[in-house]
């Protein structure tokens, strides 16, 4: 049963996929299966950007392999449309999970036309109005205070929506966060705030990121409910999101979940995970072996439910094809020209806007001239 703060993790799934004992899980074989490709997608999305990265097609990514059970989880516990969340720059598991086309992801990464941002947002930082996925923000827990702004207007309108704020665990040391998570608190709030703890911030490792035992503890400053879960057990993540939003919707304030996963890539193409200077090998390698994607296999083929090797290929190849015409589209719709910068904001342009149009204009004409 999930507990607030536990010594250890909540799992429902041991790590060589075997049920716990006394859990039950609730999936049925088709959401058990949903589960496993949601996670492939995620997977195989990275490998895909890693790739048009390295190829100049875009220019910053921030992978998720490693975290994909926690990203999923949250997609699957929620009520996906209908829940807000404020994620941050490395939750695109998330958006997939909840339905965020492939399509809208890849021309965002790309600063394509066809971005519903028109190439406004840095690379990698989506967002999705229709799917109430809120545009990530670069800047390191900037999303918490606005995230508890609209929890507690969710408690005021007396609607049944929730809020989903999710971080890093570096995020947890930043002034907004702890403002955020401590005017939720006072307000009753109904949001989930979930730390994503995969044990490093960049080249900063947990434990000199925090003198506490952990980031669920935390939650006792605030006099709210602390939860752990299992971030590579998918089951776990997705049955404690469930149960808190449930909680929550059913009047409870905001609470804090950690859910323990590791970055087994790279923080992002601009560190210096290459150079291996700041972790071992090693101990990479020990995180690659608790693999949260073997782990639902293992699980299916004990329920009967054995992922073949055909199947898993097949999969693959229709997952890289959806992502090859998403990058075809995006390419073919071009990028937006320079004068983006003074649409969408103002019906009538300021006149320091206007001057500063005419300025531009003026230059791209003299450039146009010179090229001839
Ligand atoms: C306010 C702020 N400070 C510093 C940075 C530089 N920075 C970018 S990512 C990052 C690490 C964040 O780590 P964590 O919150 O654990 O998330 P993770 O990237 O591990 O998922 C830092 C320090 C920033 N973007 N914003
Ligand atoms: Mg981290």
């Amino acid at each position: 049963m999930l507990e607030a703060f536990p010594a250890e993790p909540y799992r429902l799934l041991a790590e060589d996929g075997t049920l716990m004992a006394g859990a039950s899980v609730t999936q049925s074989p088709a959401q058990l299966r949903e589960l496993w490709q949601d996670m492939t997608v995620v997977r195989e999305f990275d490998r895909k950007l890693i790739t048009l990265l390295r190829q100049g097609r875009t220019t910053f990514y921030a992978q998720a392999s490693g975290m994909e059970a926690t990203q999923i989880g949250i997609a699957r516990g929620i009520r996906a449309g209908h829940d807000w969340i404020w994620g941050y720059y490395r939750d695109h598991g998330i958006a997939l999970g909840i339905g965020v086309p492939i399509e809208e992801l890849v021309a965002q990464m790309l600063g394509a036309n066809t971005d519903p941002n028109r190439g406004r947002q840095m690379p990698h930082h989506p967002g999705s109005r229709s799917r109430r996925f809120v545009s990530s923000s670069s800047s390191i827990a900037n999303q918490v205070p606005p995230a508890a702004g609209m929890a507690m207007a969710q408690r005021y309108l007396g609607t049944d929506e929730v809020t989903i704020c999710t971080f890093g665990d570096g995020a947890t040391s930043e002034g907004d966060w702890h403002a955020g998570v401590n005017m939720a608190a006072v307000n009753d709030a109904p949001c989930l705030f979930i730390c994503e703890n995969n044990q490093w911030a960049i080249s900063t490792a947990v434990h000199h990121q925090t003198r506490s035992e952990s980031i669920h503890i935390k939650a006792r400053a605030y006099g709210i409910p602390g939860y752990y879960v299992d971030g590579n057990d998918v089951l776990a993540v997705q049955q404690a999101v469930s149960t808190l939003t449930d909680q929550m919707r059913a009047g409870g304030g905001p609470v804090l979940l950690e859910c323990l996963t590791y970055r087994v890539g790279s923080h992002s193409n601009a560190d210096a995970d290459a150079e291996k200077t700041y972790r071992s090998r090693d101990e990479v390698k020990s995180w690659t072996g608790r693999d949260p994607i073997v782990r639902l296999e293992r699980f299916m083929a004990s329920q009967g439910l054995e992922i073949g090797a055909e199947e898993r290929a097949a999969e693959v190849t229709r997952i890289h094809s959806l992502i090859d015409s998403a990058v075809q589209k995006a390419e073919e719709s071009g990028q937006p020209d320079w004068r983006i910068m003074f649409e969408d904001v103002y019906g009538d342009l300021p006149v320091h806007l206007r001057w500063q149009y005419d300025h531009l204009r003026a230059e791209q004409l003299a450039g146009q001239e010179g090229t001839r």
